[in-house]
C-alpha cells in the first residue's frame, strides 16, 4: 500500500519563520508588536496617536488586503513603514513579515504590525511578535470578547478604543470588563480614543516600560 503522507500542521511551516522573524528582530533591539482589531476599529488612528506619545523611536508595518492608504499615513508623518499587500487572505503570515523587516530600515525601537482587520483568523498565526494587543471599540459592542475569545485570551494587553462615543452607544463596561477578565484576568486593559488622545498617556508609559524590560532582558 502507498504511504500516505499527512500535513499535520498548515501553521507549522508559518511558526518556523516565525522564530526566524523572532530572532531578526531580537538582533535588531526590536519589540514586535502584533496589533489585532476588527476593520474600521481605529487601529491606524491608534497607531499614529501612540507614536506620537511614545519617547522611544518607533516603526510600522502595515497590512491590508489591498492598498497602501494606511502607510502613506505613517510615511507623511515620516514614519518608517513597509506595506504588506496579502491579495485576498484574512491575515497576516509569518512569511510577509519576514520580507517586511528586511525591507524595514529601522532597529532600536518598537515597531507596530497592524494586522488586517480582522477579529478571528490573525490572532492564529505566530508573526515572531514580542506580543499580540488586541483592540475592541465601543461602536462594534460590548460581547466581543464571548464571541471571539481567541484573541482576548492570546492578548498581552487589550486596548478599548472610542471611548468617547461611549454616550452614543449602549456598551455595558461591566460586561466587557468581565468578558475579558474571564480569558485574560492579568491583562491590562487601556481605555482610550484615538481621536481625542484620551487614555494615551498611560498607555505610552505602559509600553515604554515593557520596551525597556525586554532590552534589560537580553
Ligand atoms: N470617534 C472616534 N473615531 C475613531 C477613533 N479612532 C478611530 N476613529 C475613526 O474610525 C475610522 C476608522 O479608523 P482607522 O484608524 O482607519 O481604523 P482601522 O482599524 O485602521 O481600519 P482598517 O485598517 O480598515 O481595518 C476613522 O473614521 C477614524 O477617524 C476614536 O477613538 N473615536
Ligand atoms: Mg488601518
Amino acid at each position: 500500500m502507498e504511504e500516505i503522507v499527512i500535513i499535520r500542521d498548515v501553521l507549522e511551516a508559518n511558526n518556523n519563520v516565525a522564530h526566524e522573524n523572532k530572532a531578526i528582530k531580537d538582533e535588531r533591539n526590536i519589540l514586535m508588536v502584533n496589533l489585532i482589531g476588527s476593520p474600521g476599529a481605529g487601529k491606524t488612528t491608534f497607531i499614529l496617536r501612540a507614536i506620537e506619545n511614545l519617547k522611544v523611536p518607533c516603526a510600522v508595518i502595515e497590512g491590508d488586503v489591498t492598498s497602501d492608504i494606511d502607510a502613506r499615513k505613517m510615511a507623511e508623518r515620516n514614519i518608517p513603514v513597509v506595506q504588506i499587500n496579502t491579495g485576498g487572505s484574512c491575515h497576516l503570515n509569518a512569511g510577509s513579515v519576514n520580507k517586511a523587516l528586511k525591507a524595514l530600515s529601522f532597529d532600536d525601537g518598537i515597531v507596530f504590525i497592524e494586522n488586517v482587520g480582522n477579529l478571528i483568523c490573525p490572532s492564529a498565526f505566530e508573526l515572531g511578535e514580542d506580543f499580540k494587543l488586541a483592540m475592541a471599540n465601543v461602536p462594534e459592542g460590548d460581547d466581543k470578547p464571548y464571541k471571539y475569545p481567541a484573541l482576548f485570551t492570546k492578548a498581552k494587553a487589550v486596548v478599548l478604543n472610542k471611548i468617547d462615543m461611549l454616550s452614543f452607544f449602549e456598551f455595558n463596561k461591566k460586561f466587557f470588563y468581565d468578558g475579558i477578565r474571564a480569558l485574560n484576568p492579568d491583562a491590562p486593559i487601556f481605555e482610550v480614543s484615538a481621536r481625542t488622545g484620551e487614555g494615551f498617556g498611560e498607555f505610552a508609559k505602559w509600553l515604554e516600560e515593557e520596551y525597556h524590560k525586554f532590552r534589560q532582558d537580553k
